[in-house]
């Protein structure tokens, strides 16, 4: 193990992995849908509620002013976790979904129309192609696909041939949620810039395993959700260049997100409060806040580096299982192991590792063009944490040896 990883103290952490399911210890391997929280998360929830619950931005009194400081704080600290230029860059959203939507629905309706080109990827989860699918049949653009490799790599020549000056946006995933691949944003964000498109990258799968520096990658757009990174569920960041914000109407519309509002003229506030309306999830804010520090303490580096090794050692032991087919063999992938085990099919595999405390996600992962890409209807899909060890790994191989005796 990668020295000084303290992995045992770290899963004491997290009260939920000392249960057993099925009479089983549980082996939580599903962290690309959710990661599980820390007691530090849980506990700032609860103290929320104990000790400052009331509604921000607009009380003078003190649990008010106590709650909006909070608020604010987890905001700077989003903001220095993905290096933005500042807070107000910061937007607060229910998670990459809506934060992806709220392009679409305002930079999108704003600047796309008939004719101009939107470039996405081979490898995107639905909530990075639907809405600029819907986006394309609202005003005739069209929708350009980036294909994949067999590794399951983005082919950046291809990527290249579809830019063209009709390309007004490019959406692309980080990490890959179904395959694991990592892809070059950072190159991607360029070859768009180069020719005047604007970019956004799904980092869901990414913030929560590597050090992010949107402003190293040049995007224009950052989208990622608080319950992939320890923290809450409800609660999700869209990061914006201000300039490019600046420019957009609001997404929604309502209380906060105005100055002062006649029946003849409603003036906005400034960002980054002109995207978010109504009161929003403050205690799920300050819960990402207090994640964000957990994982800094622990810090990405050394993240990184544990989970890259898990899941060197996890690929090796697959390997060695004559049936298995590994889904995504890039040599640049985060902790995903997405498999198929001959004609069995994915949902038996999880149900099966389900009876023996093992939780996994089976399906298409929200990511059905992929599916289609390799020939298959889905996979079954580990997905590591820096809170899981070798040990689970092999208990995994050995669940995986009870489904192969099942079914022979
Ligand atoms: N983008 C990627 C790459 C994702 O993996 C997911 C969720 C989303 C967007 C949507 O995030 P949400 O928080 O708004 O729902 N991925 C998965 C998954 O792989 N299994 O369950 C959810």
């Amino acid at each position: 193990m990668t020295d000084g990883f303290k992995v045992n103290s770290i899963r004491k952490d997290f009260p939920i992995l000392s249960q057993t399911v099925n009479g089983k210890p549980l082996v939580y391997l599903d962290n690309a849908a959710t990661s599980q929280k820390p007691q530090c998360v849980i506990d700032s929830l609860s103290n929320y509620y104990q000790t400052v619950n009331s509604n921000v931005h607009r009380g003078v009194h003190t649990l008010s002013q106590l709650a909006t400081d909070d608020y604010e704080a987890a905001r700077s600290k989003i903001r220095s976790f993905i290096n933005a230029g500042s807070d107000q860059e910061i937007i607060y959203t229910r998670g990459t979904t809506e934060s992806i939507n709220l392009v679409a629905y305002s930079f999108g309706v704003q600047n796309i129309r008939s004719g101009d080109e939107i470039i996405i990827s081979g490898m995107e989860h639905h909530s990075n192609i639907v809405p600029w699918q819907l986006l394309c049949e609202q005003t005739g653009a069209v929708l350009r696909i980036i294909p994949i490799t067999d590794s399951g790599e983005l082919d950046i020549n291809q990527y290249g041939a579809l830019l063209s000056d009709k390309t007004k946006l490019v959406s692309v995933v980080h990490q890959s949620n179904a395959l694991g691949t990592i892809n070059s944003v950072k190159e991607i964000t360029a070859m768009a810039h180069s020719l005047g498109a604007v970019v956004l990258v799904d980092g869901a799968q990414s913030a929560p395993h590597m050090k992010v520096d949107v402003q190293d990658i040049g995007c224009d757009f950052f989208a990622f959700s608080g319950h992939k990174l320890y923290g809450p569920t409800g609660i999700g960041v869209l990061y914006g260049k201000s300039e490019v914000l600046d420019n957009m109407v609001p997404y929604q519309s309502g209380g906060e997100m105005i100055k002062s509002v006649t029946f003849d003229k409603t003036i906005f506030n400034v960002l980054p409060h002109k995207f978010e309306a109504g009161t929003p999830d403050i205690a799920g804010a300050i819960g990402l806040g207090a994640a964000i520090d957990y994982v800094n303490d622990i810090g990405l580096d050394a993240i990184n580096s544990y989970e890259s090794e898990l899941l060197a050692y996890g690929t090796a032991k697959l390997e060695q299982i004559a049936s298995l087919r590994i889904i995504g063999t890039s040599s640049h992938k985060g902790a995903v192991l997405s498999f198929t085990l001959g004609d069995i099919h994915p949902h038996d595999i999880g149900t099966i590792l389900d009876s023996e405390g093992i939780a996994i996600r089976t399906g298409h992962h929200c990511a059905q063009p992929v599916m289609e890409r390799y020939g298959i209807p889905a996979t079954a899909r580990a997905s590591m944490s820096f809170y899981n060890t070798k040990e689970e790994i092999d208990t995994l191989v050995t669940g995986i040896d009870r489904v192969l005796e099942v079914f022979s």
